[in-house]
């Protein structure tokens, strides 16, 4: 009847199987085409059940996303599952990969539910800055409680079929023939006869839960919110479904999902929903990608330690190789700590702990990465050290391994030439702990081969990293953003703002941390070691280093960390030192604004990016929103910083960067040829959009 819905029968049940590849969205063309089928079948009277399913990799994964912000086409989904729900004979879902959104929705318009025991279901919508707007906070409830409603909508985290049985989202879970099974399943159902009861008559459980237990779990789950409105939203439409007859609490869900969905922060979380997956295309679809079981780490380290679980976790066999037994049985202690740690809070079991420490093989000698598909090194960050390790690589490593440097600033064309076989060079810049940032920088070199840029993208996804392919240039996209940011901070005190004062200020914004808090958090030697090596100076930041005040690790840096706590106290020895040294400056301190430390920090960031995409550094803006937003904690409601440039106005931006410019003659300031041309043809409506 349709390329995207059809119906056939087995026996007096009809089963309509929904094929909108690639994740049986529910766009218009499916929308349509299924109120017809449903309508016509629920007037059959040959038809004693209905079963829906999908074909292809996964049950329906929600609306159509591409969809929101346009006109909405009716039949719109609520019309749908309210129709559903006018059926007296049996209504089953099949739910096998992922029923999410909208495709649960529609699921709970149905009287019963069964799925593959591999399945998950969710409603993710909060992730896109939404809630659920096809009656899933008002049914959800009815069917696990408000309680457990609440933390899957507000979390957005699908559960496992087992758990759907258990909460009772599901009727029946079944192994492999899903379909088969529905048919068998309802036919059962309708052999038994009505009256089946739809979800949204199903009271039982909602009074089960006093409104007091239920608003001390929301308050703690707002307090995650961080300035984003959709959790708060998803939590007092939950609450509705409590307090307010059935169609009062659709009719609210709805008003509060066209809120939200006409916002900027959806928006936002919409435009990195696609710029993560574009990010992770690289050009030429057909090309082979190389073969990688095997993968060498090289350093034991927080950071080759981190990366080395980050492969085990993705299943791949790991060499971890260090200098010395010493510190190699130091680094493999670490990574059982850290597993046993997953163990104690119940994210890992025991099995899975043993089996991925079975995945590790420690070594001293270089010898032993001969049979390496991939070996990465995370040796310590200095040229003549980087060279010496790929020389070694080169002799020891199989002909067409790649070999991947973790530097987070040095030059990769320059450690690639530093070997016989630079095409098979690549940087892979993971973020610490790596085994948890999702973030993947990948430096694309100049000889770097198409194959072994492929063949590392797909990688990352396989080890649940988010890839961005990045050029050659100090720093990469992130660093390179940050340095420009970190220069400003760090003027910012001289002239009479306070470490705290410019924290906040970033807090407030949505960050999860300001730059000081975060450079006491990474270790404030990093950032001196960098900037001693291109001769550069922080006056505050190096007089700390200078007296071993590295921040975090130990006890004292920008703020203080007394007896071990990770809690930032403001530090009064920072603050006179930030007096004396704008007195020797001759820096008469003044009163700063919020408004100021904005301008001064996040638009010379803004600048840094577009010159970055002059250079062909990064292939699109939003490469640059998923590197800030993955790896430095850039709001997600504002989209990342190419996204809110668009946000704030360009015209804003460029006036306040001139006046700067003009007022402090740094040269971060002066706006980008391209920003200024972006600006006048209006070009960023397309980053923005
Ligand atoms: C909703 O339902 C609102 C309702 O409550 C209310 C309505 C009134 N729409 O991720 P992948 C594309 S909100 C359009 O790489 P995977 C994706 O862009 C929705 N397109 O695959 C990509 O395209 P391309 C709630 C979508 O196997 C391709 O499919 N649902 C949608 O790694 C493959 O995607 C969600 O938030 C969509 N809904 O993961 C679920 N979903 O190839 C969002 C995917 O051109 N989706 N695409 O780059 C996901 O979480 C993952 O895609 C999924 C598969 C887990 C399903």
């Amino acid at each position: 009847m349709s390329n995207f819905v059809s119906v056939t029968r087995d026996g007096g049940v009809a089963v309509v199987t929904i094929d909108n590849p690639p994740v049986n969205a529910l766009s218009f063309h499916v929308r349509e085409p299924l109120m017809q089928a449903l309508v016509s079948l629920r007037d059959e009277p040959d038809v004693s059940a209905i079963v829906i399913a999908c074909a292809g990799r996964t049950f329906i994964a929600g609306a159509d996303i591409t969809e929101f912000g346009k006109p909405v086409q009716q039949p719109d989904l609520r019309a749908i599952i309210a129709m559903l729900e006018t059926i007296a004979k049996p209504t089953v879902a099949a739910i096998h990969g992922t029923a999410l959104g909208g495709g649960l929705e529609l699921a709970l318009g149905c009287h019963f539910r069964i799925a593959d025991s591999q399945a998950t279901l969710g409603l993710p919508e909060v992730k896109l800055g939404l809630l659920p707007g096809g009656g899933g906070t008002v049914r959800l409830p009815r069917l696990v409680g408000p309680l457990k409603a609440l933390s899957m909508i507000v979390s957005g985290t699908p559960i496992g079929a087992a758990e759907a049985l258990a909460a009772g989202l599901i009727d029946a879970v079944f192994d492999g023939a899903l379909t088969g099974q529905a048919v068998r399943f309802a036919s059962e159902m309708a052999g038994k006869g009505g009256p089946f009861t739809p979800v949204r008559d199903r009271d039982g459980r909602l009074d089960k839960v006093d409104l007091a237990a239920f608003d001390k779990a929301a308050a703690e789950l707002a307090k995650k919110a961080r300035g984003l409105a959709a959790p708060i939203a998803c939590a007092q439409s939950v609450r509705n479904a409590m307090t307010l007859p059935f169609e009062e609490a659709l009719v609210a869900e709805r008003e509060l999902f066209a809120k939200l969905v006409a916002g900027d922060q959806s928006r936002a979380q919409r435009h990195l929903f696609f710029a993560e997956r574009e990010a992770a295309k690289v050009a030429g679809k057909d090309i082979v990608r190389r073969k990688i079981a095997r993968v060498g780490v090289i350093g034991a380290g927080t950071m080759g330690g981190g990366i080395a679980m980050a492969f085990a976790n993705g299943g791949f066999s790991v060499t971890v190789l260090e200098a010395t037994q010493e510190a190699l049985q130091r680094g493999l202690a670490m990574i059982d700590k850290n597993y046993a740690v997953s163990v104690s809070r119940g994210s890992l079991s025991e099995d899975n702990k043993r089996q991925r420490l079975g995945l590790f093989k420690g070594s001293t000698a270089y010898d032993d990465l001969a049979d390496c598909d991939l070996i990465v090194e995370a040796v310590f960050e200095e040229m003549a050290v980087k060279k010496e390790v790929f020389g070694r690589l080169d002799a020891v490593a199989k002909p067409g391994a790649i070999l991947a440097t973790n530097t987070s600033y040095l030059d990769v064309n320059e450690i690639a030439a530093s070997t016989s076989r630079p095409q098979d060079v690549v940087g892979m810049h993971f973020f610490s702990p790596a085994n948890v940032m999702k973030l993947l920088e990948i430096v694309r070199a100049e000889k770097t081969a198409p194959d072994v840029l492929a063949t590392i993208v797909e990688l990352a996804r396989r080890i649940a990293k988010v890839p961005v392919v990045v050029g050659v240039c100090h720093g990469f996209v992130g660093n390179r953003m940050l340095a420009a940011r970190g220069t400003e901070s760090e003027a910012l005190l001289l002239e009479g703002a306070t470490p705290q004062q410019i924290d906040r200020v970033f807090t407030d914004f949505g960050w999860p941390m300001g730059p000081f808090q975060m450079g006491d958090l990474a270790g404030l030697d990093t950032g001196w070691r960098n900037r001693k090596a291109r001769g550069q100076t922080a006056m505050i930041a190096d007089t700390l280093c200078k007296q071993g005040h590295f921040g975090q690790k130990t006890g004292r840096g920008f703020y203080l960390y007394e007896n071990g706590s990770r809690t930032p106290a403001p530090n009064p020895e920072v603050e006179a030192l930030i007096r004396d040294k704008a007195a020797e400056k001759g820096i008469a301190p003044r009163a700063i604004g919020a408004d100021e430390i904005i301008e001064r920090t996040l638009y010379p960031m803004i600048n840094e990016g577009a010159k970055i995409l002059e250079e062909g550094i990064a292939a699109r803006a939003s490469d640059i929103d998923v590197v800030w937003v993955k790896g430095y904690g850039f709001p997600v409601g504002k989209g990342g910083p190419m996204f809110w440039a668009g946000l704030e106005g360009l015209d804003k931006i460029i006036g306040r960067l001139d006046h700067w410019h003009e007022r402090t003659g740094k040269d971060f300031f002066k706006p980008a040829p391209l920003l200024r041309q972006m600006a006048e043809t209006g070009a960023w409506e397309g980053v923005a959009s």
